[in-house]
């Protein structure tokens, strides 16, 4: 995502920051797929621009005063507790304690330089090191492991914050440093970081876990990708952050001592990619910031070195203080017994409607090998099972208690009126559709679900309709809050009620901003009153667009750019009370419009005279004191008529007829509508909902 010149000021003025952007630089940026793009950082870093100029005031203003500063600093180790949250699903990716230990040595290795190992470059000692905590943030005995089976250990886009909510601990105390198996899919992205500023409970590393550590499913990896990877977390950017830039302190990196790089290194080139350093030497392929392989990188440079020690002594002061590491068991003097169980789970869901199921999560620490589960109310009432899927067929609120037991001993922990069981309530019966012809929105029953209360779905009547003069918009131009998600929420439907194979259709139109960035477009169905959600639909990138970029709002000038979604739920025809979301997750990219959302037949099935193609014809428009609506039934139809004021009052009706094919004509009286010019006429034929624009002299 590249901002505009205007873009930029706004942002600069916002936070006082006063670095120079070089405004061209971002043309070299990978692929949102993720192909050849082993670190995720760069969406982030774009995801989260805002907070990253802020953040970057703060590391510039530390080396500013540092550097005044008389004072000689007493350098010495600072010690980073750190825990390991293996998020896995039953497979290799559950990897063992050797292999997350053989990780640990690998950053110790590189981020102190020890003297016959591969960190060993021409590099400086950054005096960071990293233990796996002994203490839990509770104080209670811990290897600083977290063993956890789930699904997310597949996570894409919209479910990293559910990944970081399975497990998380305090990260002003702990590195939380998270292996799983695939990161968005299969995509080439090896892992990920936040940035220091951050929001705290998505702090932490994402690493795929055949890149963490250097033995087991690891083998073919030295350990780097977690290198880099903490680098981020520490407050450095990529090599080729900015491209060359226009200066080579104040731009790329903003680290004086690293040369310019114009674009990712992979492999291990001899290189020059950038002149505009003095003298202009070779680009650093051995720093741990590029891209190179593995084995090329051994080294950061004295200015990374300045980096990192300001953002311990800002944003992560807190975690290296010997208190801390003292209460995490990081002394080197701390006897680690073996540790005791400790019990802990949690639940997909703790609401659920009667007769569906809740997912147990176990969290219980210390190689627990036997688990015993009571769920009074649930079905089964009790289970061995690591993580036991629980059916409650009866109303009421229960606790749920886990017995977790490993070689030293066992260890209980009961949430008291943990679940609560309701009545579900059988939704609205389909065809529904909805053309956001009103000045009412959201319309029709559609709740509009903003978690973060910022920019959301709105009516728009500037772009050119797919049909009629309105849409549902939101704007991801000023939709900063980078990676949250806005939906269009549908009633609950009762898709038994169609009698057939129900289809889910919608149109959309979307430009992008800037080339290599991009918001989704995500449908998402729960069949169990909202406790789990299934993805039916996801675009993204190339797939989502229908218009150029531009770096201006975008506004669609014909109907004709706007693409249709037609999304088969006929696997869903049993279900009584389907809950639907149309979600619009952003990157800070252009409008997403949504128009004609459809539930019930295949569009494209009656495409011939779907939508548009009724024949309506209102004339004259427009009229001075009677207008003629003329439209064509190609066959028998329920057939009903509204007309709404500009400020959504109802002012003319006509009931819901049956009416036979062939010509009819309704004559709308100017004087039965009111004093206002402008009026939305909507006309409900079948199922499809079609408005005009009608204009009374
Ligand atoms: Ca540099
Ligand atoms: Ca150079
Ligand atoms: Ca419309
Ligand atoms: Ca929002
Ligand atoms: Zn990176």
């Amino acid at each position: 995502m590249k901002l505009n010149l205007k873009q930029y000021q706004i942002l600069l003025i916002a936070t006082g920051f006063i670095f120079q952007f070089s405004l061209t630089s971002y043309s070299q940026h990978l692929n949102i797929n993720g192909e050849n793009e082993p670190c995720y950082f760069d969406n982030y870093k774009y995801q989260n621009r805002q907070l990253i100029l802020q953040s970057e005031e703060i590391i510039q203003n530390y080396l500013k005063e540092s550097a005044q500063s008389s004072e000689i600093k007493s350098n010495h180790v600072k010690i980073i507790p750190v825990v390991v949250h293996v998020i896995h699903n039953g497979g290799s990716e559950n990897i063992t304690d050797a292999q997350i230990q053989s990780q640990i040595d690998v950053l110790n290795e590189d981020f102190r330089k020890i003297s016959g190992t591969n960190g060993d470059g021409n590099g400086v000692d950054t005096e960071v090191q990293f233990c796996l905590a002994k203490i839990t943030p509770d104080g209670q005995c811990t290897n600083g492991i977290v063993r956890i089976q789930s699904t997310l250990t597949n996570h894409l886009t919209y479910q990293r914050s559910m990944l970081k909510n399975l497990s998380y601990w305090d990260n002003t105390r702990y590195l939380n440093m998270y292996v799983v198996k695939t990161i968005n899919g299969a995509s080439g992205t090896l892992g990920y970081s936040s940035f220091p500023g951050g929001p705290a409970d998505e702090d932490g590393i994402v690493v795929r876990h055949n890149y963490f550590g250097r033995i087991g499913t690891a083998a073919s990896s030295l350990g780097r990708t977690t290198t880099h990877e903490i680098s981020h977390w520490f407050g450095l950017y990529h090599t080729f952050n900015n491209s060359c830039g226009s200066d080579i302190c104040s731009d790329g990196d903003y680290v004086c001592d690293t040369p310019p790089v114009s674009s990712p290194n992979f492999n291990c080139p001899i290189i020059n990619s950038c002149s505009n350093d003095m003298p202009d030497v070779y680009d650093q392929i051995q720093n741990y910031l590029d891209y190179t392989n593995d084995a090329c990188k051994s080294m950061f440079t004295s200015g990374q070195k300045a980096r990192m020690d300001a953002t311990l002594n800002t944003f992560r002061w807190d975690i290296w203080q010997y208190s801390n590491i003292w209460a995490t068991g990081c002394d080197s003097n701390y006897n680690s017994p073996v540790c005791n169980a400790i019990a802990d789970f949690t639940s997909n869901s703790q609401d659920v409607c009667i007769g569906n199921s809740i997912q147990f999560t176990n969290k219980s620490l210390n190689n627990c090998t036997t688990f015993q589960w009571y769920f009074p109310g649930g079905v089964p009432s009790t289970s061995n099972a690591v993580n036991p899927i629980v059916n409650y067929n009866s109303l009421g609120t229960f606790d749920v208690t886990l017995i977790a037991t490993n070689s030293v001993g066992s260890d209980s922990i009961t949430f008291s009126d943990f679940i609560t069981i309701t009545n579900p309530s059988v939704g609205q019966p389909i065809p529904f559709a909805e053309g956001f012809e009103t000045s009412d929105f959201p319309p029709n029953g559609i709740e509009i679900d903003n978690p973060d209360g910022g920019v959301t779905w709105e009516l728009d009547t500037l772009a050119t309709q797919y049909a009629g003069i309105g849409s549902a918009k939101i704007n991801n131009l000023i939709n900063t809050n980078y990676g949250q998600s806005d939906a269009l929420l549908l009633p609950n439907f009762d898709l038994t009620s169609f009698g057939g194979s129900p289809y889910l259709s919608f149109r959309w139109a979307y430009a992008k901003s800037d080339p290599s960035y991009s918001d989704e477009l995500i449908v998402l169905i729960s069949t169990d009153c909202g406790v789990n959600f299934t993805q039916i639909f996801y675009k993204t990138g190339a797939a989502l667009i229908t218009g150029s970029t531009q770096t201006t709002p975008y506004i669609p000038d014909s109907n004709t750019v706007w693409k249709l979604a037609n999304i088969d739920l006929s696997s869903y025809s049993s279900i009584t009370n389907a809950i639907i979301k149309i979600v619009n997750v952003t990157d800070g990219g252009n409008n997403l419009y949504i128009d004609n959302i459809n539930l019930g037949s295949n569009i494209l099935g009656i495409e011939n005279y779907g939508n548009n193609d009724f024949s309506i014809d209102l004339f004259p428009n427009p009229a001075n004191s009677i207008a003629t609506l003329q439209y064509f039934l190609p066959t028998n139809e329920n057939v009903s008529m509204e007309i709404y004021n500009p400020i959504g009052q109802l002012v003319y009706v006509t009931s819901n007829t049956l009416e036979s094919s062939g010509k009819h004509q309704i004559l709308i009286d100017a004087e039965k509508l009111g004093a206002s010019t402008f009026y939305i006429l909507k006309m409900k034929i079948g199922d499809k909902l079609i408005s005009k624009k009608l204009i009374m002299n």
